[in-house]
Formats: structure tokens, sequence, C-alpha cells
């Protein structure tokens, strides 16, 4: 018996699952979820984040995101576990966020005390308060000027697999040397949330994986290193400040005496942390191409991978790293969950409520549709945010609730078609994932076939398998991603949902009226011609 924990600290929440691995057989033994709001009142988050006076700044506690990671030792600490066999820790994280640490970090990552928590012992390494989170969109100048230093959104694309996007990493630190020139100048090391997170397991600077490090527009997505122009264009002195890029098995160090001491547990290997997204790649079981992804959670997207980094040209998507070594090509949706919450707070419904409303509504929502930039949308860009309605009027609950699904739906479908996957069947994962009326609309919308999983967090146990993973490769005993995730992801499937012809069709047209109407209320162009 060998157990392997998965961390996923996402937007929200801070959720575990601990993995027991009994010769090629492994089963979900713990799972556990805290949410950030609920659980450290103090920090005063609203769905995990601060908004700033700002328009458009969306930050994060880095100590926050520390205090849950000991509060969940304590939950699995208490669980009844034997951890004496606990081989291997990795972790997930929002993708993008990025936290500012000083030259006393080092000491003090190494040096904690067991008896207090960890926030109040590492506030004095942080070089600047709050990290800004991947719903900031307050960069577009720094994008613009990123952009045009490396020669062009082409270049960047072909080097680092994206355009410039607001949430991404470089723009973010781009604004932060422009407008706090002595706080960057005392920033000693910039990591992302992932490598935070593992520094701070492991009580020493960890590295950043490709899968992470190329939601940056940082990265050379061939070499998986720093691109040096990129670094130029971004920020003045950034190559000595930013951690290395290792493969994702790395194994980044051992459990630090704090933690071992602080919740008896064993030395256990800390591996690499990634992104979501990369995570929830494996947690899905994605190691193969032709199939694709959905996640649900506060940002919607979808992902498949690829073994090759065929970059959008146009711009749309993202090609990230994946921590199979292949590549994967994603793309972002801000106004997920929150935006179907909105809806539902709106008029007042349960997910019940919600749900029965779809029930109650006819495909194509007969002529009713609604775009729902409630925040500020990545895809399409929108930057100031505003809801846009055709033939809904404002106080038709059950018109919304099918407008929002729709038209999500709809957008991811329209704008994954970069990715030139032929989707026969999608994985679908994030807290909406629950909600089987939601994912029907998916079917239809897409004409696929759709997977709900017993572990609606697909990016946690992502994160357990790839510990798992990583420790089989350094105990000299690798174990193929196939042989990992096969026989593990595939038992979690609980429904396969098929879609209907019918209203596939019904779908397939209106998706030309749809992208008219995102044509025309993003007033960019002929909104008789359908986007490609
Ligand atoms: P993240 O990991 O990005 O923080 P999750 O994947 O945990 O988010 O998803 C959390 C979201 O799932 C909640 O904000 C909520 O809106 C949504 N959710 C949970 N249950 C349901 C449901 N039955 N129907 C629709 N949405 C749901
Ligand atoms: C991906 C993205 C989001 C975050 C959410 O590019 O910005 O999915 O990773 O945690």
């Amino acid at each position: 018996m060998s157990l392997y924990l998965g961390l996923d600290s996402s937007t929200q929440s801070l959720t575990a699952i601990v993995l027991d691995v009994d010769g090629g057989r492994a089963q979900v033994v713990f799972e556990a979820s805290l949410a950030f709001d609920e659980a450290l009142p103090e920090y005063e988050t609203h769905h995990g984040v601060l908004r700033g006076a700002e328009t458009g700044v969306a930050v994060s506690s880095p100590l926050m995101w520390a205090d849950a990671l000991d509060l969940m030792f304590g939950k699995i600490a208490a669980s009844g576990l034997d951890l004496r066999t606990l081989e291997a820790i990795a972790g997930s994280a929002q993708q993008h966020g990025s936290v500012y640490l000083n030259a006393s970090a080092s000491s003090l990552l190494a040096g904690m005390n067991p008896r207090l928590p960890p926030a109040q012992q590492i506030a004095g390494g942080l070089s600047r308060a709050l990290s800004p989170i991947w719903m900031d969109s307050s960069t577009s100048r720094e994008c613009e000027e990123i952009t045009a230093a490396v020669g062009g959104s082409h270049v960047l694309i072909e080097r680092t697999g994206s355009r410039a996007f607001e949430r991404f990493t470089g723009p973010q630190i781009r604004k932060f040397f422009k407008r706090e020139p002595a706080a960057y100048a005392a920033t000693d090391r910039i990591h992302l949330v992932s490598s935070f997170l593992a520094s701070l397991l492991a009580g020493a600077h960890a590295p950043v994986d490709p899968g992470d490090g190329s939601g940056t527009n940082l990265m050379d997505l061939a070499s998986a290193t720093w691109w040096p122009i990129a670094l130029e264009a971004t920020a003045l002195g950034l190559k000595g400040k930013l951690p290395l890029i290792r493969p994702s098995s790395t194994i980044a160090g051992t459990l630090s005496p704090y933690w071992q001491a602080r919740h008896r547990l064993p030395p256990s290997r800390v591996v690499a942390w990634s992104g979501d997204n990369p995570c929830s790649l494996i947690g899905t079981g994605l190691v193969r191409e032709g199939l694709a992804s959905i996640s649900l959670g506060t940002s919607d997207t979808i992902f498949s991978l690829m073994r090759h980094p065929n970059a959008d040209t146009g711009g749309t998507g993202s090609v990230f790293g994946a921590p199979t070594g292949d590549y994967m090509g994603l793309t972002c949706f801000a106004n997920g969950s929150i935006a179907r919450e909105r809806v539902r707070d709106e008029y007042g419904l349960t997910w019940s409520g919600f749900s029965e409303a779809l029930t109650a509504t006819s495909p194509g929502n007969d002529g009713r549709i609604l775009l729902p930039w409630f925040d500020p949308e990545i895809t399409p860009p929108v930057l100031v945010a505003g809801a846009r309605r055709y033939n809904l009027p404002i106080d038709d609950a059950n018109g919304h609730v099918r407008g929002v699904v729709e038209a999500q739906m709809m957008a991811m479908n329209l704008h994954s078609r970069w990715m030139g996957v032929g989707v026969e069947r999608i994985h679908a994962t994030g807290g909406a994932s629950a909600n089987v009326e939601i994912l029907r609309v998916m079917a239809d919308v897409f004409g696929a076939e759709v997977c709900q999983f017993q572990v609606s967090n697909s990016a946690c146990l992502g994160a357990a398998l790839r510990a798992y993973h990583a420790d089989t490769i350094s105990r000299g005993n690798p174990r193929g991603w196939d042989e990992i995730v096969a026989p593990f992801v595939e038992p979690l499937i609980v429904r396969r949902l098929h879609p209907d012809r019918r209203r596939h069709e019904i779908y397939e047209r209106l998706m030309n009226v749809y992208s008219a109407c995102e044509i025309e209320a993003l007033g960019c162009g002929d909104a008789s011609k359908p986007l490609q």
C-alpha cells in the first residue's frame, strides 16, 4: 500500500485527494475541500478574490493559500489514514497568478516554526502583499507593449504558444515593474501560484513546470526555457527573479521539517506543481489525441492533448505544455460558474431550480439569446463587462437560465475549432459537471458523447496521479501514462450522455446566429458573416 496526495489550490477553494495504490490498482481513500471565503473569512475574499478600486483588477492573498494548506493538512492528519506510507505529494493551482518574494524568503521557508501557522511566518518574505490572479484584466497596455517589443503578435504566438493575454504572468509582472519599481527591485523571486505552494511544502524554492510556465507569455514553448526576448520586453532583470523550468515529474524536494512536525507527516517527496488545466488533462484521462475535456469550474475551459504545438494564429486560444511532455490546446472563458451563479441568484433559484428551468425550456431557447459577459470576458475579449440580450426580456428567468448555458456551450464550440480536434467524446469536469441538465446541452451543442465523472475535481485527481507517476520514475520503475490513467480514470465515469441528432441540428443552425450576435456586440464587423 502506497499513498499519494494531490492538492488543488483553485480560485475559490483548496481540495485534497489521497490515492491508495496497491500494485497496479488505485482508489480514492480521502477527498476534502475547503472554500476560502468560509474557512478563512479574515482574508475577506468573495469567491476567493479581492477586487481593487481600479477596473479589471483581481487579486488574492498568498498568505490565505498558505493558511488553507495548513487547515487541509490538519484534516488529512485527522482522517485516520496511516500516513506513514504517504510517498509523494503533487499539486495543481489556478494558472497565471504570481507571488512576489524578497531575499529573506529562502531562509523563512527553510526555518518555519512548527508550533505556528505558516502565514504569519512567511508574511515578511513577500515583496508584494497581494497576488494578481487569472481574473485580472487590467494589463491591456502592457500586453500591447510586450507584443510590440517582441516583434508582433505572430512572433509571440509562435514562440510562447499564446498572444499576450491580460491575465498572463508576463503582462502582470510588467505592470508591477512600471507601477511599483521599488517593490519590484526588492523582489528576489517571482513564483507562480503552483511553484509558490510547492516551495512552501519543500521549504525551498521549487521549479515551475512547462504546463504552468507556458501561461506566462515568457516561456519558449519548444525548448521549455525562459525566452530572453520576452524577458527583456517585460521587465528589467527578470531572468534572475524567475524559478527554473523543470519537467512536471521533477521531485522538487522533501516535505519540509515544518510540515512533518506540525502534522506528523513522513518525509514524502514533493513533486513540482502544475496548473489546474494541465493537471485536469491527466485527471480526465486525456493522454491520447482525439478527445476533449470541458472543465466547468470558476472559469470554463475546453482543452485537448496535442502531440505538436499547433498554435492558434488567430489568437483565441493557447498552447500549453502538458504533464506528459506533449502539448495541450486550451480556450478559456472567464464567465463560467460565476455567470451561471449570477443567473441562478438573480432569479432566486437553487441548482435544482436551475436544472428544472433547463428542462422546462426548448433547445434553441425559442430565439432568446444571452451573451453572459457579466464580468470582463477572455474569449472573445471583452474588457468592459456587460451582458447583452437578444429577444430576452430581463424578467424572463427560464430564458436566462437556458440562455446562459447555451451561450457558454456554443461559445466553447466555436472558439475551440482552431484546435482541429474532431470531438466525438467530451470528458466533463469541474463543480458544475455535477449538473446533468447542463451536460445534456453540452452533448447536443457539440453532437458528442459527454462523460460525467464520479470525481468532479479532475485537477486534484490529476495532481495525485502526477504524484504517483513521478514517484515511479524516481524509484527507477517508471510507469507509462496510459498505464497510470487507463485503469484508474475510465472506471470513474459514472454517466454517458448521448447527443440527440435533431437537437444538434438546431444548435448547428443557431451557432451562426449566436456568432453573429457576438460580432455585433463586439462591434467588430459584419454580423451577417459567421465567425470562423
Ligand atoms: P474551481 O475549482 O474553479 O474553484 P469548481 O470546479 O470547484 O471551481 O466549481 C465550483 C463551482 O461549481 C461553484 O462555484 C458552483 O457554481 C458550481 N456548481 C456546484 N454544483 C453545481 C450544480 N449542481 N449545478 C451547477 N453548478 C454547480
Ligand atoms: C486558464 C485560466 C483559468 C485558471 C483557473 O488559462 O486562466 O482556467 O487556470 O484556475
